[in-house]
């Protein structure tokens, strides 16, 4: 049986979620995003709301929320500010892993703290000559005694300069190539973790994100996650539910979009009527509304694999590519229907459309999920 309904429980979710982006994150969206400042205080209210562990199940203090509960929270806080809810899907992110492939000793040692004060966490996975090409990591770990030693460096780590920890992916078998990677959990204050360049970027300019370096980095065996070869497997099984999350954001960063336009048409006039009375701009917003429920519909449906245990690699690069480029079409539309005010940075438009760029391009680029759909469909 198939049923759009959401739960008492969902709807309040959505709810909380919805009255926070309002509240708490769209007020100091514009002042962040031109500061390129990091918003300590919004996280730390998004620590008081539940938002930054939101995934960690209950047993480790978290929220237990499932990728369908995330998809729903998701879509609601990127209203909010894109750069600020990419902060915070990035703690997800990192403890995807964990949540995955940890021991409960590691998921007790390493997801409890988030519980106790507003922390931050990363995935480190890209580097200079591995960014869609993820297999060719040059990070290594070498085994000495009952410990690794890290060396390397990566960039464009989100939370990267803000982390209180990393999951960190390295060679342990040079020669193997994805065969040889494993992921290790590290504490960000490890000796020989260095910050390295802030990345100034077009959009999502709240969110941080960092190069980093690794000079001989000592991190006890225990912080291997599953086992040594297996950190590509674990890379991928991460991204295929964190990409059903770049989706929800595809749907919510439209719909701020799609939402203004709305209110706007309605109420702005020229040659003496609102100029949604005219019909290109009205089916140009028909057609957003329908692309728009056709994301959210591929996102939820991936979620719904997902939280079922089914797997989800084609239906989650479905629903991040499509929607993450119905956000960009949709936000692109919006400052043409805004004429000369959409392209200033009074109206929030000229934001979204900056903010709506990334998502076609972080967690694997819009090409590699058309190469991960190609192969499983022609496989
Ligand atoms: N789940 C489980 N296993 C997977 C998998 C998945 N989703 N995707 C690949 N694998 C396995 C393959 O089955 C293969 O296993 P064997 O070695 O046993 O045959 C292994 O991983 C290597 O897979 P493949 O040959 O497909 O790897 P490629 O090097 O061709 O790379 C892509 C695959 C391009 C999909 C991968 O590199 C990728 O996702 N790149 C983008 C990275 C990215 O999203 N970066 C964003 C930054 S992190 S926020």
């Amino acid at each position: 049986m198939i049923d759009f309904e959401l739960t008492e429980e969902q709807l309040a979710l959505q709810e909380t979620a919805r009255k926070f982006a309002e509240k708490e994150m769209k007020p100091v969206a514009a002042k962040y995003d031109e500061g390129h400042e990091f918003p300590w205080d919004v996280m730390e209210k998004a620590f008081q709301a539940g938002f930054l562990n939101c995934t960690v199940p209950t047993e480790y203090g978290g929220g237990g929320l499932n990728a369908l509960d995330t998809s729903i929270v998701s879509e609601e806080l990127v209203m909010g500010c894109a750069g600020m809810f990419t902060t915070m899907m990035v703690n997800s992110l990192a403890f995807t892993p964990i949540i995955l492939f940890g021991t409960h000793e590691q998921k007790q040692k390493h997801l409890t703290p988030f519980a106790e004060k507003p922390m931050l966490a990363a995935f480190a996975l890209t580097e200079r000559e591995a960014g869609s090409d993820a297999g060719r990591v040059q990070t290594t770990a070498e085994k000495v005694g009952s410990e690794y030693v890290i060396n390397g460096s990566k960039c464009f780590i989100s939370n990267g300069g803000v982390a209180s920890l990393h999951v960190i992916f390295a060679l342990t078998q040079k020669e193997k190539g994805t065969r040889g990677m494993s992921a290790f959990i590290v504490p960000a204050d490890t000796p020989g973790i260095q910050i390295g360049k802030i990345e100034e970027k077009m959009g999502q300019r709240a969110s941080n994100t960092a190069e980093l370096f690794f000079d001989d980095v000592r991190i006890p065996q225990e912080n291997l996650l599953a086992k040594e070869g297996l950190g590509f497997i674990v890379a991928m099984k991460t991204l295929d539910k964190a990409r059903a999350s770049v989706g929800a954001a595809g749907v919510g960063v439209a719909r701020a979009a799609y939402e203004y336009c709305i209110e706007y048409t309605k109420t702005r006039k020229q040659f003496g009527k609102p100029i949604s009375s005219f019909q290109h701009l009205a089916f140009k917003m028909a057609d957003m509304a329908t692309e728009i429920n056709a994301a959210r519909h591929l996102v939820w449906h991936a979620a719904w694999l997902l939280d079922n245990g089914k797997k989800a690699s084609k239906e989650s690069a479905m629903a991040k590519a499509y929607a993450s480029d119905v956000a960009m079409k949709t936000t692109v539309d919006a400052v043409q229907i805004l004429g000369g005010y959409g392209y200033m940075k009074d109206y929030p438009m000229e934001k979204l459309m900056r903010d709506a760029k990334l998502l076609q391009i972080y967690e694997g680029t819009n090409e590699i999920q058309r190469l991960v759909i190609s192969h499983e469909i022609l496989s």
